[in-house]
């Protein structure tokens, strides 16, 4: 914990939608009881258009034995409604996308009507298919404007939409596929970034030779690169003659605010990725109301939020809040380093951006290259800059203050989940003078603990596991397919708490500062991998009989994979080898899943239970050989030793 705090510059607090004392004032308010945290959500649901306005607000009990959570379960709303049509009276041409292409050259701006009227023609399409309400889409796609339409299109006929990140292998789509049993598949022909191609529809056609695929009858394929790919019989249709000639009027479903609107699968500490189930009415209301607050937004903002729609923060903060709310929603392509490390700068000069929202480790690999690149631009459109994604260093937080933000945009630092649908900690801009490393306060609504392995809420300052002890509109209600497991992963280690799995600090001023997860999850690029997943990728080659998955600290992207291997009887350990097990691990789950070290040992330190010890090998791939720790539990002792000579004859 850095001591040095950044006011903040008294031009922005002067303009800013919220001042020191409200924001005390109205959480204070917020957090009362029950009753006032109610009413301050019912006042957030006047934003919404509701078809039927809730009546009740919060249905909610952690309490195992009695467990619901319901927010304005009587309301009645239609998402795309929202995003599109209520915009239509007032700024029907004001841009809705800003789309700029992998090549500079090329950009294209969408306003409302025109979005409108294209969410339209594919909601109608999807329904010519046999598309109902309560169907799940599953979507594979580069960020082309045609990825927001596809989601808005199932929102508005009811369709819940599962958006499979566009770096996933064939493999993990798959998967996500017979987990959620999706009817239709939407994807390109290929992806295009850095200038580099991704065969998307290639990919589906593999995953659609898995067992357990047959619930897909079609694959909608958008002409992106023009580069020929097989097409199947009835099953692929090319989304532009899909959509020509329908209507530009597409009836919205009604839905009911708990009515599902998306899946999104995310790693946990074990087993497959989880189907983390999202619902209408609360999650909206959470949505545009945290971006309202968190972002400062004015009319006129341009604001630029980086992720991908294949994460969460692609979903809540780069389409459906910013929709919501009528602002300009900027999408981009491409990657930071092409043509040149410029460009993020270029973009934000070119269309005028006035909020960036990124992830740390896309500010580190930009910092990593120099200054002049980013000073190729003046970004003087900017006035607020924001992150997400993990942890960000203080290094990394100067950098993009001063050199990005040319040291006088606040910086918001968002701590939130996919399961939580939306930011809940942060500095919300111009309340409080900010602290490098610190995701600050919480927002209205939100009740945190730092709690103790006992389950002791501590006090003042203290450092611990961080926890929700009550509900909000934006939480996820279950995982699909598996209630229990939801019920077990986060709300039965501390009875009557949501458990976020991370750990937290809060200081003397009662400021948290997220310290990282507290369970068996990767944070690579800011992108969740749980170590089970990969040892089982790992597990799954033929030439290996168990592996251990371990983070480890990485320059760039705040934290590298590092796999301790274990080879049959037979096998030699060979450069080529440790290539190839690499391959095998990106094939079967995705680039992302790079291995950055690779050892290849005899035996893993395991518990006398079997358990594999991870804090070992965690010390370990950091190049930590002594002060392991509490050794007593191991099985034998004689391992360490072993592993020491393996990793410092690698390193
Ligand atoms: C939105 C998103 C969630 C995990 C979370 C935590 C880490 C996210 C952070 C942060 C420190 C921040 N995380 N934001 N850690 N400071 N501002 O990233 O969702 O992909 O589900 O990841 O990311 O560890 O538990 P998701």
């Amino acid at each position: 914990m850095t001591q040095k705090s950044f006011p903040i510059a008294p031009e922005f607090v002067a303009a800013a939608n919220t001042t020191a004392e409200q924001y005390a004032r109205d959480y204070q308010q917020s957090i009362a009881s029950t009753e006032d945290t109610d009413a301050f959500w019912a006042s957030r649901a006047e934003l919404i258009d509701w078809i039927k306005k809730p009546t009740i607000i919060s249905n909610v009990s952690y309490d195992l034995d009695d467990f619901r959570i319901k927010w304005f379960e009587d309301g009645e709303l239609n998402l795309s409604v929202n995003c599109l049509d209520r915009h239509l009276k007032a700024n029907p041409y004001k841009p809705a996308i800003i789309w700029e292409g992998d090549h500079p050259s090329l950009h294209k701006i969408i306003s409302f009507k025109e979005l409108h009227a294209e969410v339209c023609r594919l909601g109608n399409a999807m329904r010519k298919l046999g598309i109902k309400k309560g169907d799940r889409v599953s979507l594979y796609m580069p960020m082309i404007p045609e990825a927001i339409v596809g989601m808005l299109a199932c929102a508005r006929i009811g369709a819940v939409h599962s958006v499979v990140f566009g770096g996933f292998s064939a493999e993990s789509l798959g998967n996500r596929i017979i987990d959620s049993q999706s009817k239709l598949v939407i994807t390109a022909d290929e992806g295009l970034r850095g200038n580099k191609r991704t065969p998307l529809k290639a990919n589906v056609d593999r995953a659609l030779d898995m067992e357990g695929t047959d619930s897909v009858k079609n694959v909608i394929v958008v002409h992106r690169t023009g580069n020929s790919v097989p097409m199947s019989g009835r099953r692929d249709i090319w989304y532009h003659t899909l959509v020509e000639g329908e209507s530009e009027v597409c009836k919205p479903e009604v839905m009911n605010a708990e009515d599902p609107l998306f899946l999104l699968y995310t790693s946990g500490s074990t087993g497959k990725p989880k189907g983390v189930l999202h619902t209408t009415g609360g999650y909206i209301t959470y949505a545009l109301s945290t971006f309202r607050d968190v972002f400062d937004i004015k009319d006129d903002d341009i604001y630029w939020c980086t992720a991908d729609v294949g994460w969460v923060t692609g979903h809540t903060y780069a389409t459906y809040a910013p929709l919501a709310n009528g602002t300009t929603t900027v999408m981009f392509e491409g990657v930071p380093e092409y043509p040149t490390w410029a460009r993020v700068g270029h973009i934000i000069d070119k269309h005028n951006i006035s909020i960036l929202y990124t992830a740390p480790t896309a500010i580190r690999a930009m910092m990593k290259e120099g200054d002049n690149f980013v000073r190729e631009s003046n970004r003087s459109s900017l006035r607020l800059l924001g992150t997400v994604g993990e942890p960000i260093n203080p290094e990394a937080w100067d950098w993009y203050y001063n050199v990005v933000g040319s040291a006088h945009c606040p910086i918001v630092d968002t701590w939130w989940q996919t399961e939580t649908g939306g930011i809940l900690l942060a500095p919300i801009p111009g309340t409080v003078a900010l602290k490098p490393g610190a995701a600050m306060n919480p927002l209205y609504g939100i009740k945190p603990d730092v709690i103790d392995t006992d389950g002791t809420a501590l006090e003042g300052p203290a450092e611990g596991n961080l926890v929700i002890s009550n509900s909000w509109p934006g939480q996820m209600r279950t995982i699909y397919n598996d209630h229990q497991r939801f019920l077990e992963t986060y709300f039965t280690t501390y009875p009557g708490y949501y458990f976020t799995g991370d750990g937290v600090q809060r200081d003397e001023d009662g400021h948290y500062w997220i310290t990282g997860r507290v369970d068996d999850v990767l944070n690579v690029s800011g992108h969740r991998l749980g170590t089970a997943e990969i040892e089982s990728a790992v597990d799954s080659h033929p030439s290996t009989v168990e592996a251990a998955v371990v983070g480890m600290p990485h320059e760039i992207r705040g934290e590298g994979i590092c796999a301790f291997i274990i080879l049959k009887a037979g096998e030699v350990a060979s450069e080529q080898l440790k290539a190839e097990l690499n391959r095998h691990v990106r094939s079967e789950i995705g680039p992302i899943a790079n291995l950055d070290a690779i050892y290849i040992v005899d035996v893993l330190p395991k518990t006398r239970s079997g358990k594999i010890m991870r804090r070992i090998l965690r010390n370990l791939a950091a190049g930590q050989y002594v002060g392991l720790g509490d050794l007593s539990t191991l099985a034998d002792s004689s391992v360490i030793n072993k592993l020491i000579e393996v990793v410092k004859a690698e390193r």
